[in-house]
């Protein structure tokens, strides 16, 4: 399984990273555009060590996660087609997203935008994906729509209603992971690998002085 860390720049994702992954990635410097830290950790799993004792196997395989710790998610990213050919199209991969959202308070650690507001961030990622969403929907119907006048094939006409139906739900401001899918609809849009598709994780990174406000 592969999870990717995203969230806007400066929250404490690589932090979060190199604590899930145990990895040692530089935090605090901004993680430049393009760069992807990749790490892969052992669930930890007490049945495994019994199984290996009674099947008296040679060899014990945990299972693991793949972590993808990726740069903030900023305004205009995803207008930014270069983009797509390293982070977007890393975290198309991804099965699940989890969004480091900052709730710590730190005047050494400035804000892009001025201050903390998790309301706002989870609002402007969610955004963000929408729209990159949107831009892959939009294109591919208008390929579909041309190559359908030409071959008229039923799969085509299925893949353009499907399509249509996760652009209204984006126009809509919904992510596509509310729509109810068939196996073979959710098969058709797999490919897309849609970032609001995807299972998500709010991780709300609290400070040092906020740990009893969290209980
Ligand atoms: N005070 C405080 N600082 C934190 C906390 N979590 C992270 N930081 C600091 O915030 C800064 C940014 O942390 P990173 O983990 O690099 O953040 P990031 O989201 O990966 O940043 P980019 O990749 O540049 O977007 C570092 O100086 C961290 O030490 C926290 O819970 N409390
Ligand atoms: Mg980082």
């Amino acid at each position: 399984m592969k999870i990717g860390i995203v969230g806007r720049p400066q929250v404490g994702k690589t932090t979060v990273f190199n604590i899930l992954a145990q990895s040692n990635a530089e935090i605090g410097g901004y993680t430049s555009r393009g760069q992807i830290n990749l790490s892969t950790a052992n669930v930890p799993d007490e049945r495994l060590a019994q199984i290996t004792k009674i099947s008296e196997s040679k060899k014990t395989t945990p299972a693991t996660i793949d972590y993808v710790d990726v740069a903030g998610v900023t305004k205009t990213d995803m207008e930014q087609a270069e983009l797509d050919s390293g982070m977007l199209s890393e975290l198309r991969t991804v099965d699940a997203l989890a969004h480091v959202v900052r709730l710590f308070e730190d005047e050494t650690v400035p804000h892009v935008d001025g201050n903390v507001d998790a309301e706002r961030d989870i609002e402007s990622v969610a955004l963000e994906f929408a729209l990159a969403d949107f831009q892959i929907v939009e294109g591919r119907l208008t390929r579909l729509r041309k190559q359908f006048q030409n071959q008229k094939l039923p799969e085509q006409l299925s893949e353009i209603k499907l399509l249509e139906a996760c652009q209204k739900t984006l126009e809509a401001g919904k992510p596509l992971r509310i729509l109810d899918l068939s196996a073979n609809e959710e098969k058709l849009i797999r490919g897309y690998g849609f970032l609001t598709q995807k299972p998500l994780l709010l991780v709300c990174n609290i400070g040092e002085t906020q740990l009893d406000a969290a209980d």
